[in-house]
């Protein structure tokens, strides 16, 4: 008798039709096996992976995707749910059947004259009764390299699996790139995804956004548990004491630099464990615990370098883990290294840009492609938590919230309890920058920074989240910042990066009971002398003015989130309605 594992790869060679199945084993050198056979293998006209420097990037390689295929595609991800009202109007919706048949039928053939690569995996340390087994089958051996930097694949998997049938299936195949006949379809009762015509991470490497969020947040609903689009971090406090926060962060706010701060106080360090990905459980003392499901960084590579991310730098050099790999790139071509836009001050004068082109400042474009990326392993970063490896996860003392806002959201506030906390998130906001499409400066919102990746209806979401709180015994704080607050001129009040530390410091000072807070309107701000701003040339009154709440902004404020809450319907728990109003009409 087949195992249940053995089952799946047989159907889905009777389906895809490769020329060979190879499953992978997981160990460093098929790896090199693997990376050495893709320098010399072309889809698409392109090779897969170019060697770059490995005395300055150690086993490094450079990969450029088809033009058109360097983003998520979020208007071709669908959650195929029994019904509409399950997947909610936060997701593309198809009917289950009707989907299957359609990607059925691009899986036809459609790894005939390939190799169908048989990946097993485990999110989340093996020994974790927190993780979770997978097998995703791919024809891209760019992403089946790409998996083992990100998640811990092959033999230890095997073994986790052995003859359970409870597996998440994700079944990948890029095709022939065609964006025209691209999909990513979600089956969160099946524990399924189906992905086809995309190389591109978030598309094709299934246990990041696929599994590790949309499938795992209806698993944890379902479950008691909650799958969550955010980092975790350890900030050590010159008593040594180490406090777990949870951070959430639309894109372009700077979540990955503070995964890796290096604060700027004395005393203080930050422990990572995870830039992307938390999934939180309660632990059997009633306390929130969170793993990273993920064992890797892919990361946007623009505007990362020794002045914003120093650690990241250092993650990229580090010779651990093989292969790291940068995507859609520029190269260096004196030295034949990665190159991006805000790496270095100097623009290198024989750049190779990620199209292949040779670049030149007259094209108007930039050299790396706005959405390049690295895949690195976390064992690779010099500040990763001796803790990541716990199976039982961290103990979260903090969750914290952020958006980039010119006004009205005040530098920091501390919600007042768990259910202002879940309406704060749920009507998180964020400006647009020039790397998202659309209006840039307009306010979008994106509660908990989950809007694209949560698997089920938005509004049974918040409801989750308020019945986690009823659950847990130790709620942890939930925190609001804003660094992104600006003056009359258009400039930046707070300075940011290194200096975010400060606040954290205070949020550490709020969770021990050291310093207590100001009540206001919309929650709890810092007392003006709390806040440890030692060294930093910032004047008393702009501080004022970063903890100020402007009855003006928040009533447009709160028009804007009723906005968004219609768009939901009747599915928005009372409670939070309830709460808006009362916001309302403290405003008054
Ligand atoms: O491609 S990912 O979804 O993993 C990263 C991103 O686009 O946010
Ligand atoms: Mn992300």
């Amino acid at each position: 008798m087949p195992t249940p594992m053995e089952s799946f790869i047989n159907e889905m060679r009777d389906l895809f039709l490769p020329d060979e199945v190879y499953i992978m084993d997981g160990t460093k050198e098929e790896a090199i096996r693997l990376a050495e056979f893709a320098e010399k293998f072309t889809i698409d006209g392109r090779v897969v992976l170019k060697k770059l420097n490995w005395q300055k990037y150690p086993n490094s390689y450079h990969h450029s995707s088809n033009p058109n295929d360097v983003a998520r595609t979020e208007h071709l991800t669908f959650v195929c749910t029994p019904t509409q009202e399950e997947a909610g109007a936060n997701n593309n919706w198809l009917n289950p059947d009707e989907a299957k048949n359609k990607m059925n039928n691009l899986f036809k053939g459609a790894m005939k004259g390939r190799t169908m690569y048989v990946i097993p995996f485990v999110m989340g340390t093996p020994k974790s009764r927190y993780a979770k087994n997978c097998v995703q089958v791919t024809d891209s051996i760019y992403v089946a390299l790409s998996m083992r930097v990100m998640s811990r694949i092959g033999k230890q998997a095997i073994e986790r699996i052995g003859n359970c049938s409870d597996f998440f299936r994700g079944i990948h195949s890029i095709g022939n790139v065609n964006p025209d006949r691209r999909f990513i379809m979600h089956f969160p009762q099946e524990n399924l995804v189906m992905s086809f015509g995309s190389g591109y991470g978030g598309n094709a490497l299934l246990g990041k956004k696929c599994y590790s969020l949309r499938i795992s947040s209806y698993l944890g609903k379902q479950e008691g548990w909650l799958a969550e689009h955010m980092i975790i971090i350890g900030v050590q406090a010159p008593d040594d004491k180490i406090t777990y926060f949870l951070g959430a962060f639309p894109s372009a706010c700077g979540k990955t630099n503070l995964a890796l701060l290096e604060p700027v106080l004395k005393g203080y360090k930050v422990w990572t464990l995870g830039d992307d990905i938390a999934w939180i459980n309660i632990g059997d003392n009633g306390k929130l615990y969170a793993i990273n499901p993920e064992a890797g960084f892919f990361g946007v590579a623009p505007g990362t370098g020794m002045k914003t991310n120093p650690v990241m730098m250092k993650t990229l050099k580090n010779d651990k883990f093989f292969p790291t790999l940068f995507t859609n790139t520029a190269v260096n071509n004196s030295d034949n290294t990665p190159w991006w836009e805000g790496i270095c001050d100097e623009i290198p004068s024989d750049l190779t840009d990620w199209q292949g082109r040779k670049y030149s400042k007259d094209l108007g474009q930039p050299a790396a492609h706005p959405n390049s990326r690295f895949t690195v392993s976390i064992y690779n970063c010099p500040t990763l938590s001796p803790e990541y490896d716990n199976p039982y996860g961290v103990p979260i003392s903090g969750i914290i919230f952020g958006g980039r806002r010119k006004d009205t959201i005040p530098l920091v506030y501390e919600a007042k309890d768990w259910e202002s906390g879940v309406f704060i998130a749920s009507s998180l906001g964020s400006e647009t920058t020039a790397a998202a499409t659309g209006k840039i400066g307009a306010v979008r919102r994106d509660p908990m920074a989950m809007l694209p990746f949560c698997g089920y209806n938005m509004g049974d979401y918040f409801q989750h989240w308020l019945n986690i709180g009823k659950k847990v015994k130790e709620l942890p704080k939930i925190f609001m910042v804003n660094w992104f607050r600006k003056d009359e001129d258009d400039k930046f009040m707070w300075p940011g990066f290194r200096d975010n530390s400060r606040i954290i410091k205070w949020m550490i000072d709020i969770i021990e009971g050291k310093v207590d807070a100001v009540e206001s309107e919309i929650g709890l701000l810092p007392r003006l002398d709390s806040l440890d701003l030692a060294g930093l040339d910032i004047d008393k009154e702009v501080v004022e003015k970063l903890l100020k709440v402007n009855k003006d902004d928040w009533k447009k404020e709160i028009e804007m989130i009723e906005e968004f809450y219609a768009t939901f319907g009747d599915k928005i728990p009372k409670e939070l309605r309830n709460y808006l109003v009362e916001l309302k009409n403290r405003m008054i």
